[in-house]
């Protein structure tokens, strides 16, 4: 069945009338009478019901298809609000504005009433989302598996410039969005013992698992509903529950009792809340669990529902594709073995096969401190019988290695899964799926040759890059719909569903009268974010300053820190350097969350917000630069601020960032980037050209020579660089208060991210943009370079390679 485009005036009438019925069935009273939150979950409510016919077809139809359809596995979900992009995808947005007028409501004021869905702490968890999007707006068959946290990552607060955390506890007034599925629960059994032991008379050894506890899971599905076409693709996330017959409740003792709540209390906390850490892998219990509890639950009701439906299980990799998003859900393969193995009783090779052509992983980093690794001890504890399964899986694959390369023990040692008493979770997911991918061309040429380059000599036909992408149903359609309708203007709207068109606005890029509008939708954008500024930072921009922004987690990779001490030299020079001037004003927005033990980090926002408030307070500079620290910075923020920003700063030491996702954001949004040759820059770079980003800093082959010859010293660079010292000398002589913690961090640790080394060159760096900036008519060009070519960044280019790729899948359409 295709979308049918409705006329307005038809579906407005039963819009209206849905709506209101809809308002009294949940609240029992008047439409006039209702707040605002019981206005967005009646608004929420009749666009579920323009969903779930389709959801059922889209489920039927891969039913009678018995085509493959792929799970896409994620400790994270990072997905914001769904209500406007919900609309825009089920073309309902105008009509329902004007019913809500006729009722005298306003849809923009209900959309802030949605809880901002944060179940992610970044970039992995909002690529996950922007994947399941593409994935529904393909036309693919494909889902997303994942944990229900009921708190997501914490609001950030910053209190006399200091980030504090607050619970994030968005499902206090229910989720509009989410279905329970008691009847689809599964068990997971956790902790025991597992050994095998002889019985007489049988040849093969048996399993013996006992003492292990039931948790159960209970799924809750989440609609993912395509962009103007029928298909309705699920995002199942597990709660975990206490699994218990109370008919017995009368005869227990005190103890048992007292046994019993301990248990709840236990099983309540696997997925009570999302772990605040995308950099330290701290071997946490709880963690451990989160991850196996999604994965065993995932896994064991995919291969269920398979065999249910299904005689021969050899058929599975044809049918089912699991995809391992970071190795945060790698036990999903030694999970499959045990299913196939233990539950469904086949051999070992056949399990093998067809675990190992069922499962694909994406590596997303490769900071060592964020690489996986599990303590035996505490693997075993929890997980004993899919640890006997990683052993075996480990012991039969360095034998294959040791007949193929005699000899090499080294070699062996850097590929065993475990090794000096931990389990590697990069090097299990990499031996048991049949697809490795970095996710960005730099990142997967560093993995090739770097991290796991044993792994590439072993296997080299399994890696390959898939480039991220985001979708630019949210980033430009729904958050900067007046660039969307310029474009539409230009190219007609055929470009929202195939992408690749949006190239075409390269012929517009000299058109004055096209510019002038970009530069129109621009400015506009910026005076909203000058608005949202002036109300929570109490701080007054002129949207005539360039725009300059960095928003992302807050890492020492990410150089937030050499940004600020940017700041600190520029505000000195207009201070004390009569010769110095700064033709266009500045304003210098950061936002992003700290991990809450991440000391450097939060010292950072610190400094941040005190040269903040020491700048934006000094008259005598005439506003020349601002600093804005914008709070509690997450995806609907982030709606707001990319479309506003002039500079795109993306700054991070070369060979760090694996790809970046917010540098596409910006660049389609017409934002120029200022970066470094790392992660998607580099693509980017090659799509624009140096006329239309602005490139600095070591290259990423300079930077791992110095960490590989050691060549580098932080205090030379001290002593020799006037620009460094004096900055560096004002984080301890009380300009800005006592910030000697950093300055010992970037000696300590012989400034590891290049933040010094790099300085020169930043500091020319914008003084390029600064340049540039002064030719409009030349920086308009460049912006709408930035739009026309950024559509190689829409998620649906990244999703249609790894369905062609590594997944084999077609769309599907639903009839
Ligand atoms: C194990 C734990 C500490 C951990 C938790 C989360 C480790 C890593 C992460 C998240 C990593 C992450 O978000 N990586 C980012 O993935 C993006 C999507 O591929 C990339 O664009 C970005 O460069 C990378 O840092």
């Amino acid at each position: 069945m295709a979308f049918i485009e409705r006329d307005i005036d038809e579906i407005k009438d039963e819009l209206k009338e849905r709506f209101i019925l809809t308002s009294k069935i949940l609240y029992g009273r008047e439409l006039s009478e209702l707040s605002q939150n019981e206005v967005y979950n009646a608004v929420a409510a009749v666009v579920k019901q323009y969903t779930t016919e389709n959801w059922i077809k889209t489920n039927k139809q891969y039913a009678i298809n018995d085509n493959k359809q792929i799970y896409y596995f994620s400790i994270e979900f990072l997905l914001g609000r769904l209500l406007n992009t919900n609309l825009i995808n089920l073309d309902l947005k105008n009509a329902l504005k004007i019913v809500l007028k006729e009722l005298d409501v306003k849809l923009d004021d209900i959309y802030n009433e949605e809880p901002d869905a944060g179940l992610g702490n970044g970039g992995l968890g909002r690529l996950a989302a922007c994947f399941i999007d593409s994935m529904a707006s393909l036309s693919l068959p494909a889902h997303g598996c994942g944990l229900r946290y009921q708190y997501g990552l914490f609001e950030q607060k910053i209190i006399n410039g200091t980030q504090i955390e607050i619970p994030d506890n968005w499902l206090r007034d229910g989720y509009a969005w989410e279905f329970r599925k008691p009847n689809k629960a599964v068990n997971v059994r956790i902790g025991g013992h597992a050994y095998m032991k002889e019985v007489p008379g049988e040849e093969n050894l048996q399993l013996v698992y006992e003492g292990y506890t039931d948790i159960m899971a209970v799924p809750y599905d989440v609609p993912v509903i395509g962009y103007k076409n029928t298909t309705v693709n699920t995002l199942r996330l597990w709660n975990a529950e206490v699994n218990m017959d109370f008919s017995d409740y009368g005869t227990l003792t005190q103890e048992e009792i007292n046994q019993r709540q301990e248990y709840r209390r236990w099983v309540n906390r696997i997925t009570e809340y999302l772990y605040p850490d995308d950099r330290l892998s701290d071997g946490k219990k709880l963690r451990l669990l989160q991850e196996y509890f999604f994965v065993s639950a995932g896994v064991q009701s995919i291969i269920r529902h398979f065999m249910r439906t299904h005689d021969n299980v050899y058929d599975l990799s044809d049918k089912i594709g699991i995809h391992i998003n970071d190795t945060h859900p790698a036990t999903a393969v030694p999970e499959m073995m045990r299913i196939l193995v233990d539950d469904y009783g086949l051999e070992w090779e056949d399990a093998w096969d067809i675990t190992t052509q069922t499962c694909a992983y994406t590596n997303h980093t490769i900071l060592p401190e964020a690489l996986e690794k599990w303590d035996v001890g505490l693997f075993k504890e929890m997980l004993p019988r899919i640890y006997m399964i990683v052993e075996e899986i480990n012991r039969r694959f360095l034998e294959g290695i040791r007949k193929k390369y005699p000899g090499d023990e080294a070699l062996v040692r850097e590929l065993s899964i475990i090794e000096n008493g931990q389990v590697h979770m990069a090097r299990l997911a990499v031996v048991g799926s049949y697809s490795v991918n970095g996710v960005a061309k730099i990142h997967s040429d560093i993995l090739k040759t770097s991290t796991l380059k044993y792994f590439y000599k072993v296997f080299p036909r399994k890696f390959n890059n898939k480039t991220n992408g985001i979708t630019h149903r949210r980033w430009l359609i729904s958050a900067n719909n007046d660039l969307a309708h310029l474009i539409d203007d230009k190219l007609t709207r055929e470009w929202r569903q195939n992408i690749k068109l949006l190239k075409k606005i390269n012929n517009y890029v000299d058109d004055p009268d096209f510019l002038k509008a970009i530069k129109k939708v621009k400015r506009a954008r910026k005076r909203d974010l000058a608005k949202y500024v002036l109300s929570h930072n109490k701080v007054r921009v002129k949207i005539d300053s360039i725009f300059d922004i960095q928003v992302k987690r807050i890492h020492s990779y990410k150089r937030q820190l050499m940004n600020i001490l940017h700041i600190m030299y520029q505000y000195n020079r207009l201070k004390n350097d009569p010769d110095y001037d700064m033709p266009v004003p500045v304003v210098y927005f950061f936002g992003g969350k700290a991990a809450p033990g991440y000391y450097t980090a939060k010292e950072t926002i610190r400094l941040i917000n005190a040269v903040a408030d020491k700048i934006n307070n000094d008259e005598s500079i005439n506003g020349k630069i601002k600093v804005i620290f914008l709070e509690n910075f997450g995806v609907s923020l982030g709606e707001m601020v990319y479309p506003a920003a002039d500079v795109s700063e993306q700054i991070s030491t070369a060979s760090k960032e694996a790809s970046g996702t917010g540098n596409m954001k910006f660049m389609m949004n017409g934002a120029i980037t200022l970066g470094t040759m790392d992660g998607a820059n580099v693509e980017i770079h090659e799509q624009v050209g140096d006329d239309n980003c602005v490139i600095f800093g070591l290259r990423a082959d300079e930077v791992i020579s110095y960490y590989e010859n050691g060549n580098y010293n932080a205090w030379d660079e001290y002593n020799t660089n006037e620009n460094v010292r004096t900055v560096m000398n004002q984080l301890t002589d009380g300009t800005y208060g006592n910030f000697q913690t950093l300055f010992d961090y970037l000696i300590n640790s012989n400034d590891e991210f290049f933040i010094l080394k790099d300085f020169n060159a930043y500091i020319e760096a914008h003084e390029e943009i600064v340049r540039r900036y002064q030719d409009q008519d030349a920086w308009l060009r460049s912006s709408a370079v930035n739009i026309a070519n950024s559509g190689i960044f829409s998620s649906d280019r990244t999703i249609t390679e790894y369905a062609e790729d590594i997944w084999d899948i077609e769309p599907v359409e639903i009839k």
